[in-house]
């Protein structure tokens, strides 16, 4: 009987991987990687600084920069990533979440948010979503980033639940593989070859209700 419900952010509840790619590409464009869909796609769910090791990667250029420099890299994307946050608002919500979370509640789930990203309290205030999830995981203090399941864990442990008896959504293959190392079931959002851990894949969030959820575990 599931009972919880653990949301990624970026790509589930809004559409912010739009806004990190526009903030990353302008890294990749100073250390001179090449910006392709391949390389914006490695990115989702991975943490800041792991997301810069992989643009520099990208360019060749992993041993180029001190440690400073990346601090510099990465707080300058952070920059750049926090003024577009400054322009969202409720419309920015995905198609289907704020339906699908008032739903989730008048069935009495717990919901929890389990993102990579420092910056979620910030984005969830500008999209009007702060107290519908009052439990957020803080990703500085957790060990690994996804894929590992850890994060999962702690957003099941934060509302009094097994990750057995909750669901993940997530938009990223590492978010989906963490969800099912959980043990919690593991919903993707978006293409069903990409996210190939999931349990259940929808191609959008406005695909997202409850009973759709419980056809499809049913069928
Ligand atoms: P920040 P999620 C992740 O959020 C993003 O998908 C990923 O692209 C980003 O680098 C990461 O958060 C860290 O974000 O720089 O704001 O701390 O998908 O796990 O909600
Ligand atoms: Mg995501």
């Amino acid at each position: 009987q599931l009972q919880g419900a653990l949301f990624d952010l970026d790509g589930v509840i809004t559409d912010t991987a739009r806004l990190h790619a526009k903030a990353w590409q302008a890294v990749a464009t100073q250390v001179g990687a090449d910006w392709t869909p391949a390389l914006a796609d490695s990115l989702k769910g991975i943490d800041r600084m792991s997301s810069l090791e992989l643009i520099l990667r990208a360019a060749g250029k992993q041993d180029a920069y001190s440690a400073t420099e990346k601090q510099a890299l990465a707080t300058a994307k952070n920059e750049r990533y926090l003024a577009l946050v400054d322009t969202l608002t409720p419309a920015d919500i995905l198609p289907g979440i704020e339906a699908f979370v008032g739903e989730l509640k008048n069935h009495g789930f717990r919901i929890a948010l389990a993102s990579a990203s420092k910056n979620a309290p910030k984005v969830l205030a500008r999209l009007g979503l702060a107290a519908d999830f009052p439990h957020i995981v803080d990703p500085a203090t957790l060990q690994h980033g996804k894929p590992d399941p850890e994060i999962f864990e702690r957003a099941a442990a934060s509302i009094q639940l097994p990750a057995t008896a909750c669901f993940g959504v997530e938009d990223a293959a590492a978010g989906v593989t963490a969800i099912r190392r959980s043990g919690a079931l593991a919903v993707g959002i978006g293409d069903p070859a990409v996210l190939r851990d999931a349990d259940l894949v929808f191609a959008n969030t406005g695909d997202l209700t409850l009973s759709a959820l419980q056809q499809r575990l049913a069928g």
